[in-house]
């Protein structure tokens, strides 16, 4: 009997940890349409959307070549800090003006080049940056 619940324990954990590390990003059919949110608030992006980036500082964004990418910025920043969005050599993945407090932007685009890039916003380099992954089918 003790062994049974130390089996069933054990691939629970498995389950679990599995579950946890490894990011929802094979749920869509191929040329799907990924949205991402991001708030800012404390000078760092902060995952919203989907759920496996909620709540993470700066969040790793990954997507497949081929899908039709929307991802929002909402500026939550309590005083009068400006923000902004851009890809490192995705120049399609760049906000058209900036971004001030209480309001929002949203940038579409095709991730038509798989690599791993760099996020971030152009007024503040130092601590607002992430990867953006496009990873082939
Ligand atoms: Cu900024």
């Amino acid at each position: 009997m003790h062994r049974w619940n130390w089996l069933v324990f054990s691939l629970l954990s498995v389950g679990i940890f599995t579950v946890g590390c490894t990011p929802a990003i094979t749920d869509l059919p191929p040329g799907a349409s990924r949205e991402i949110v991001l708030i800012t608030s404390n000078m760092r992006f902060i995952g919203e959307k989907p759920d496996s980036i909620k709540g993470i500082e700066n969040p790793d964004i990954i997507v497949y070549a081929g899908d039709k990418v929307k991802i929002t910025i909402r500026n939550r920043e309590t005083t009068l800090i400006i923000h902004d969005f851009a890809v490192s050599n995705y120049p399609e993945a760049r906000a058209k003006q900036s971004i001030r407090p209480t309001e929002e932007t949203t940038v579409e685009f095709t991730a038509s080049r798989t690599g791993d890039f760099t996020y971030y916003c152009r007024n503040h380099q130092t601590s607002m940056y992430g990867r953006f992954i496009v990873l082939k089918r």
